[in-house]
């Protein structure tokens, strides 16, 4: 069951100028920073809120760091702003095949490792209104 936003992705040029335009618009903090090669992402998340299933929402702000990854892809066409959304779920496992039997194309074929430990997958845009949507597992989910 999907029980909240997990978080929003927000692509950017440049991550440490976007989190201090968070950090003085909004005093939003960094909560987490870190590298994910395998996404080709430098990332910051900053917690917006805590939620009522134990977990917590947040923005994700991602900085391309290869000119073929997919968020450098993305940014050079579409300039910088909203990439994905994110559902926050206990069981990516069994949520996405059941997503998957509904005729959504998943990307992965297991669920790959996202920010902080989590482990998330991807539904296509095309299958889903024009929006790219992730499904996320936190590492602890009920210790946020
Ligand atoms: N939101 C909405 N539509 C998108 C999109 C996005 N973020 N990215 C691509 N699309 C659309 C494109 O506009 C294009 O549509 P048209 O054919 O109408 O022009 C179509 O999807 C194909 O786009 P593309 O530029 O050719 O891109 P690819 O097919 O190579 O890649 C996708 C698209 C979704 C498969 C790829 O972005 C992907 O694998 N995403 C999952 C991984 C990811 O995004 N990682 C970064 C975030 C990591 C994290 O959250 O932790
Ligand atoms: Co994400």
């Amino acid at each position: 069951m999907l029980t909240r936003i997990d978080h929003i992705g927000i692509a950017c040029f440049d991550l440490d100028r976007t989190v201090e335009f968070y950090r003085a618009t909004y005093g939003f903090e960094v909560f987490h920073t870190e590298v994910n090669e395998e996404q080709g992402v430098r990332e910051a998340m900053l917690k917006i809120n805590e939620t009522s299933d134990g977990g917590a929402s947040y923005l994700q702000l991602l900085e391309p760091i290869r000119e073929d990854s997919t968020v450098a892809k993305w940014l050079a066409k579409n300039g910088e702003g909203v990439h994905h959304i994110a559902f926050g779920t206990a069981d990516v496992d069994g949520d996405s095949e059941a997503i998957r039997d509904k005729g959504v194309r998943v990307l992965y074929e297991q669920p790959r490792i996202g920010s902080m430990g989590s482990r998330i997958t991807f539904l296509h845009p095309k299958d889903c209104g024009g929006v790219l949507t992730e499904l996320v597992t936190s590492a602890q989910p009920t210790e946020h």
